[in-house]
């Protein structure tokens, strides 16, 4: 939809004011976000992408019981804006609206090790919080989110009927991946046995988190369309593959991707004191793993949808799916050298 369109669906919104101005907004891969202004406040007008979550009812109903969760333990959180007769979504439109929070920023990489804190003691709390929750209550919105060794398969069926004549650019990538496949289930396996299953987020990347723009301090998080019984493993692990590198995760140059162990640190040492009362010895020791796993798993996720045609994730280029995966790749090989520096900090983190 474009600009003039998503003014349009605005107006069915129990917004504020007169609306003067829609326009396009964020660096989501998935839904299409727009910043709506009217004369008196601003908002967020998203377009749900129902070809990832094509059960909209159950997402939004999801999104209602975790911020209503959040806010009566005094969290700041997505406010939802209802249409005009009262519906929490516009189901003809898969729109929903959202009170845009206002004076934060997201980030798309972390300037200092600080701001990576600050996002790993918001995500922390966010789990600890979600704690009591009512795993029961949640859709799944997306089944196996982050069963790892059935992305693998999915890559592998991709590689076998390579659609869109892509595997000649890519033989390299497919192969590493391949040369990793059972190193893949240590999560998942781990969950039948004895990993807790708990309410996460599943997609904790830094631009999922409001940092408030003058103190720096972490005020909401965001993207809860992935919120679901998983592992905290998962949540630390998927910070960690877009937190901790030196570049963007769509740098072109290879030579600037880094896995840079001081952001790590930094991260480690805001996560463990938010969960202390609640990780277990066992997700402790199984942090740097998580953090390999993730990677691994979303530079997966890149190839296939390549393969594939880029049919999932948002591209602004022929070849972003592969440079986004490359890049993932980079830092899950630098993290394989990185395992016991990795464990130092985990452990510096827990002394703290
Ligand atoms: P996607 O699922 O496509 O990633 P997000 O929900 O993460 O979509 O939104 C995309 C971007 O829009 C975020 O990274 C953030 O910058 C911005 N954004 C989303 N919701 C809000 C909000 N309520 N207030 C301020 N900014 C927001
Ligand atoms: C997507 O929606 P967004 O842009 O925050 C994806 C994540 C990936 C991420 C990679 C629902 O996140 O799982 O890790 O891109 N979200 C979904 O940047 O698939
Ligand atoms: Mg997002």
């Amino acid at each position: 939809m474009n600009d003039a369109d998503a003014k349009k669906i605005s107006k069915r919104f129990a917004v504020y004011g007169e609306i003067t101005d829609a326009r396009r907004y964020g660096d989501g891969h998935i839904n299409a976000t727009y910043l709506v202004t009217t004369d008196k406040r601003r908002y967020i007008l998203q377009r749900v992408n129902t070809d990832v979550f094509p059960d909209l009812d159950g997402l939004m109903r999801n999104i209602i019981a975790v911020t209503s969760h959040l806010k009566a333990r005094g969290a700041e959180t997505l406010g939802i804006v209802p249409t005009t007769d009262g519906s929490p979504y516009l189901a003809d439109e898969r729109c929903r609206m959202y009170d845009f929070i206002e004076n934060t920023v997201t980030l798309q990489r972390a300037q200092t090790p600080e701001q990576l804190r600050a996002a790993a003691a918001a995500f922390g709390e966010f789990v600890r919080l979600l704690s009591d929750f009512d795993a029961s209550a949640l859709t799944q919105t997306i089944p196996k989110f982050h069963d790892t060794p059935d992305r693998y398969s999915k890559l592998a069926a991709a590689v076998a009927a390579d659609k869109r004549g892509r595997l000649k650019y890519c033989a390299d990538e497919a192969a590493f991946v391949r040369a990793r496949k059972d190193t893949l289930s240590d999560i998942t396996d781990g969950l039948n046995d004895g990993i807790p299953l708990r309410v996460t987020h599943n997609d904790t990347k830094l631009n999922n988190i409001l940092l408030d723009a003058t103190t720096g301090k972490a005020r909401a998080i965001i993207d809860l369309d992935t919120v679901m019984p998983g592992s905290l493993l998962y949540d630390f692990g998927d910070s960690i593959r877009f937190g901790a590198s030196a570049a963007r995760e769509d740098e072109r140059d290879l030579g600037k991707v880094r896995f840079d162990i001081d952001l790590f640190s930094a991260y480690a040492d805001g996560y463990l004191p938010a969960v202390k009362s609640t990780i277990t010895p066992r997700e402790v020791e199984l942090l740097p793993y998580s953090a390999y796993l993730m990677t691994v798993e979303c530079g997966m996720r890149f190839l296939t949808d390549y393969l594939d045609g880029d049919v999932y994730f948002a591209t602004a280029y022929p070849e972003h799916n592969l440079v986004r995966c490359r890049t993932q790749l980079k830092l899950a090989a630098e993290m394989e050298k990185a395992f016991p520096a990795m464990r130092a900090a985990v452990r510096r983190a827990l002394n703290r």
